[in-house]
């Protein structure tokens, strides 16, 4: 037993709006789980409107409990790396991607450096993330707001539509 590998919890989001939205979640989640951790919870998929530029396709989203090993810094470097793998070529912000994995939060660890803001800076304006996160983790407290992920949730910041369209059972 190594004295820095202790399990830690994270909250990942996975995100696509090119091509076979359904496979990339799938490829992303086999992915997650060969280079992150063993995924604990798993939400139902979401379509959500386009946040940011709303000219664009609609996207598929999901949010991940992942028990890893990694410190954020790799966990980072994993997502960036299942990134690449699955050939997404970064264009412009907040446009279409094949897939965009993003860290929403690492236990309730509170990190602000150039390369990682953790827990991810939008949480509370995005209703594509929220109610994924709400569906799975309603109690965890967010650690700079104190507030539960259903009190952000029913604060009803965004106004864009989510729809659930499959359940969270594999
Ligand atoms: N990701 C973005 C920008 N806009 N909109 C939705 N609905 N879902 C996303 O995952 C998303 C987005 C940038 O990462
Ligand atoms: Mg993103
Ligand atoms: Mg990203």
């Amino acid at each position: 037993m190594f004295i820095n590998q202790k399990i830690k919890e994270t909250f990942l989001i996975i995100g696509t709006n090119l091509g076979d939205r359904p496979a990339h979640l799938q490829q992303a989640i086999a992915q997650i789980e060969e280079n992150v951790g063993k995924i604990l919870h798993r939400s139902s998929v979401y379509e959500t409107e386009p946040w940011g530029i709303t000219d664009q396709p609609s996207f598929y989203n999901q949010v991940l409990k992942v028990a890893t090993t990694l410190n954020p810094l790799q966990l980072l470097t994993a997502t960036l790396a299942i990134e690449k793998e699955m050939g997404r070529v970064r264009a412009e912000r907040y446009g279409a991607r094949i897939i965009d994995i993003d860290i929403l939060f690492f236990d309730d660890l509170v990190i602000n450096t150039g390369e990682l803001t953790i827990p991810h800076p939008r949480i509370t304006e995005r209703n594509f993330v929220l109610a994924p996160l709400a569906e799975i983790a309603p109690h965890l407290v967010h650690p700079v707001l104190h507030q539960t992920i259903s009190e952000i949730w029913s604060a009803g910041n965004d106004q864009l539509g989510v729809k659930k369209i499959a359940s969270n059972e594999r």
